[in-house]
């Protein structure tokens, strides 16, 4: 479960053993360069990526069977769910996630390819969003790299794929100096964002996300230790994608990370501008 309970159910030793295999600080970090590009130009945040897609940081598809062979792997964790009637593990959830920054904001997206929507939770409470279809890019920013509940620097900015866009659609979970659970939608003048459903035709559970969020809003009003964004930044980096498809606690991607835990998390650096992947003949 990624909530409150996760840290305390994992005895003291299984944490030290896991803080050995990723601690270095982020031991598969080295497998699993993240260097996120800065846009020389803001994308329209409109529910199309194409935009800014090929000059931001995407490492391809994720689904279950790729994830199965990550480091940071927990079948516990990491598992999609059988109703009885579900296709193929990769036709029900796979992924690209992009991301990329300018001296504002942070840009999130996602391509998305799954079998159902499904946002109804018969237990419904504004921050359960992991019991929706949704996508949250945890980042701990300054990343510290030390092994930690969530807590100050820690933030999840959690989309909730209803295209209705409810009051809990944007969630931000965060700490600071004093609180280590702090759960509130993101501030609408920290936030904005699109989810366009079926984008390509063939499925209605299919969806696009694309948002951007304030960092000084959000990161700089959680913690001194954030400073305006510069090339070199480190931060935490972990995502975690939840679809339910008619469940309660149901399918979760996690990648580049364990949990709650932060030390468990992959880094990203903030990077210069890239280079587009596609160009006209020379
Ligand atoms: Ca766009
Ligand atoms: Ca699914
Ligand atoms: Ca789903």
């Amino acid at each position: 479960m990624i909530g409150k309970r996760t840290a305390h159910a994992i005895p003291a030793a299984v944490i030290l053993l896991l803080f050995s295999q990723c601690a270095g600080p982020h031991g598969w970090t080295r497998n699993y360069p993240i260097h996120v590009p800065k846009l020389g130009k803001a994308p329209r945040i409109d529910g199309d990526l194409s935009d800014w897609k090929d000059v931001a940081f995407s490492d391809g598809v994720w689904d279950i069977r790729r994830l199965q062979h990550a480091p940071w792997y927990e079948p516990s964790i990491n598992r999609l769910t059988d109703h009885g009637n579900e296709p193929s593990a990769e036709d029900d959830l796979s992924a690209r996630y992009y991301l990329a920054w300018d001296d504002e904001f942070l840009y999130l997206g996602a391509e998305v390819r799954d079998n159902v929507n499904d946002t109804a939770d018969p237990n419904h409470k504004p921050e359960r969003w992991y019991f929706k279809d949704s996508v949250c890019w945890f980042i701990e920013a300054p990343g510290d790299g030390k092994s930690g509940a969530f807590g100050e620097g820690d933030h999840a900015f959690c989309f909730v794929i209803d295209p209705s866009k409810p009051p809990w659609g944007a969630w931000w979970r965060h700490g600071d100096s004093r609180r280590k659970y702090i759960e509130s939608p993101v501030p609408p003048e920290a936030v904005t964002y699109a989810i366009r459903m079926n984008p390509w035709g063939g499925n209605r559970g299919d969806f696009i996300l694309e948002a951007r969020v304030r960092m000084a809003a959000t990161f700089g009003v959680a913690s001194p230790k954030w400073k305006p964004p510069k090339i070199g930044d480190r931060y935490g980096l972990e995502i975690v994608h939840t679809d339910p498809d008619g469940g309660g606690y149901g399918g979760h991607l996690l990648i580049y990370g364990k949990g709650d835990d932060d030390a468990t998390w992959g880094i990203m650096t903030l990077a210069g501008p890239a280079s587009p992947l596609v160009r006209k003949p020379e």
